[in-house]
């Protein structure tokens, strides 16, 4: 008998095992088939990678069954809408037989509307994030979204799952800004929605002005940035809301889901992605770096992120009007992603990612719009005003990596560069240091810089000999005993270099002959100061007659702080 309810026993354990494998093996298949582009890099020449490198469908933990976002039915839906007859706005407008589904606005507008103004799309979340808590009391927050051309089925979607995923007190409007679209008509008709209006340009603006002209008419005191193709995820608002309560300085984005642009199907992206670029100021998803991987106990916490996508954040109000808005002289599309995350960082603020946010948006390969002054120049205008505004030294690297820049308008930047001045913000180089040091500097032809401390310069004497004296000539007409290479991490002068005679405090610092291997010649920027890479020690001078020694790094300390200024 025994034996018999023990086989019985194991038998059923058998099954139950092998059931929770057949549902896991269910449940890791994705919805539907991926789209052939999803995994595809995409460059579209000027401007970004648009698709998070790495797609996966989340199975970090698969002991909970997935939660599917439904819409919500019958009366409540029409509350939701009003008055708006959503079958007959999309009704008209839809593809006529033969036309090219992707002609007009670069996806499959046949899938999209085959769709219509809702779906129910997967949760795509971590399966912890369904039990974080938020204050019960959150600010509310002002939703804008500008348009050009957009199609109907992806902006109401856009619109309607906002208010159908949000807390109903949480949204305090939606502010759309019809960026003189063809047809005036859209804007009319999705004023009617039950907390939208619609503001249409008088001409083509672009998605920066815009977005100003959003933000100038937004009664909360939050603003909540969305692209007009997106559909939000559940919970999507109150983390990104939380955080910025918490702190009104962090610029924070949901991770961004990939609808594609083939199928529509709705694909959860990597959760271990942030944002960066490269010296042509190209955007890109990376993935964190490994230490901060390893640091990352709970995956629900925030990313840091050098910089964000652009399209989909949520920012303070008032911080957002403190730090300069946007630079309202950049044009269409392009640029302001990397000018806003600049300034954020090295203005006080900070940048995040929230993984426990997830946002759908339809990433496409190319512009389904026109640029006025052309594509190329556009891009080249808004990424040069970035560049010149904010990146100090280091926007020559964007001009190596970028040589048609060089000589196209980009128009005054005196207003920003008068704001970057009021505002007090922190170098470049700080940036570079505290936020991205992951971006490497490239090899570079050296260029020549003189030293400077309290109006004093840098020199060799003698064999090797080093001292502070007088500056001495103009411009590249400087002395050669004046004139410094710095190509990190050697300090030269022709064959010479800048070494260390011993690595504790106190030795004195002398030339001798370069040699990229020799630890004692390694030097860094640590802020104003140059410190010597192994002993951790910063070049000193103690006083302007002594011997140039390496001494305990105290920044701030006069005869610490080297001003490198490059001879043109
Ligand atoms: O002239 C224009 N006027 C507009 O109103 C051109 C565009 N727009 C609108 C457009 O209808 C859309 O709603 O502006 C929005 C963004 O334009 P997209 O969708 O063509 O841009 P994108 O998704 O290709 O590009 C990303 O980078 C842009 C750089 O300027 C913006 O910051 C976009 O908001 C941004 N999108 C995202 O961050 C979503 C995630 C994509 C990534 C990476
Ligand atoms: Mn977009």
């Amino acid at each position: 008998m025994r034996r018999i309810r023990a086989n019985a026993i194991a038998i059923l354990t058998v099954a139950w095992i092998l059931g929770t494998f057949y549902y896991l093996w269910q449940d890791s298949k994705p919805a539907s088939t991926p789209s052939s582009s999803a995994s595809q890099a995409r460059g579209r020449g000027h401007g970004q990678k648009l698709v998070p490198g790495r797609l996966e469908i989340h199975r970090d933990d698969r002991t909970i069954p997935l939660i599917v976002t439904q819409p919500p039915r019958g009366e409540q839906q029409n509350q939701l809408l009003g008055g708006f007859d959503e079958k007959a706005y999309l009704a008209t407008k839809q593809l006529k037989p033969g036309d090219d589904p992707y002609r007009e606005h670069a996806f499959n507008l046949q899938e999209s509307d085959r769709l219509g103004s809702e779906r129910a799309i997967r949760d795509t979340r971590h399966y912890r994030c369904a039990s974080l808590t938020y204050d019960a009391e959150l600010p509310s927050t002002s939703i804008i979204i500008t348009f050009h051309n957009e199609a109907r089925s992806t902006l109401l979607r856009t619109i309607k799952s906002v208010l159908m995923r949000s807390p109903t007190s949480l949204i305090q409007e939606i502010i759309l800004i019809d960026d003189f679209s063809t047809d005036p008509e859209d804007c009319q008709l999705l004023s009617q929605i039950p907390k939208v209006r619609c503001l249409r340009n008088s001409r083509r603006e672009g998605l920066i002005r815009s977005r100003v002209r959003g933000a100038n008419t937004a009664s909360a005191t939050i603003l909540t940035f969305l692209d007009s193709h997106c559909e939000v995820n559940a919970d999507w608002l109150q983390p990104m809301i939380q955080r910025v309560k918490e702190d009104h300085t962090r610029v924070v984005s949901p991770i961004i889901d990939v609808i594609s642009l083939d199928n529509f199907a709705y694909l959860a992206a990597s959760a271990d992605l942030r944002g960066g670029f490269d010296w042509s100021l190209h955007f890109k998803w990376e993935q964190i770096p490994i230490e901060q991987k390893m640091a990352r106990s709970d995956p629900t916490q925030p990313i840091r992120t050098p910089v964000i996508a652009g399209g989909i954040f949520v920012m303070d109000k008032s911080w957002f009007n403190h730090l300069g808005q946007y630079d309202t002289h950049m044009d269409i599309w392009g640029g302001e992603n990397f000018e806003l995350s600049f300034r954020v960082w090295m203005c006080g603020g900070s940048l995040e990612i929230l993984p426990c946010s997830r946002v759908g948006h339809v990433f496409r390969k190319r512009h389904p719009y026109d640029f006025p002054e052309g594509n190329a120049l556009t891009y080249i205008k808004n990424t040069r005003r970035a560049a010149e505004v904010w990146m100090d030294e280091y926007k020559q690297y964007y001009y190596s990596a970028r040589p048609s820049a060089q000589g196209k308008a980009f128009g005054s930047i005196a207003d920003r560069l008068t704001l970057r001045r009021k505002l007090n913000c922190k170098p470049f180089r700080w940036y570079m240091e505290n936020v991205y040091p992951e971006l490497r500097v490239p090899e570079q032809e050296a260029v020549s810089s003189v030293l400077k401390q309290a109006g004093m310069c840098l020199e060799t004497r003698g064999r090797d000999g080093l001292g502070l004296a007088e500056c001495r000539g103009a411009g590249t007409n400087r002395p050669q005993s004046q004139k410094w290479e710095l190509v990190e991490p050697l300090i030269r002068q022709q064959d010479l270099c800048l070494a260390i005679s011993a690595f504790t405090a106190g030795s004195k610092v002398k030339m001798e002959l370069c040699n990229s291997k020799e630890p004692r010649q390694k030097w860094k920027p640590k802020g104003p100061a140059l410190q010597h890479v192994v002993s951790g020690l910063c070049l000193d001078s103690q006083s302007t007659s002594g011997p140039l020694v390496i001494a305990q790094c105290r920044p701030q300390v006069a005869g610490q702080s080297w001003e490198p200024q490059v001879l043109v």
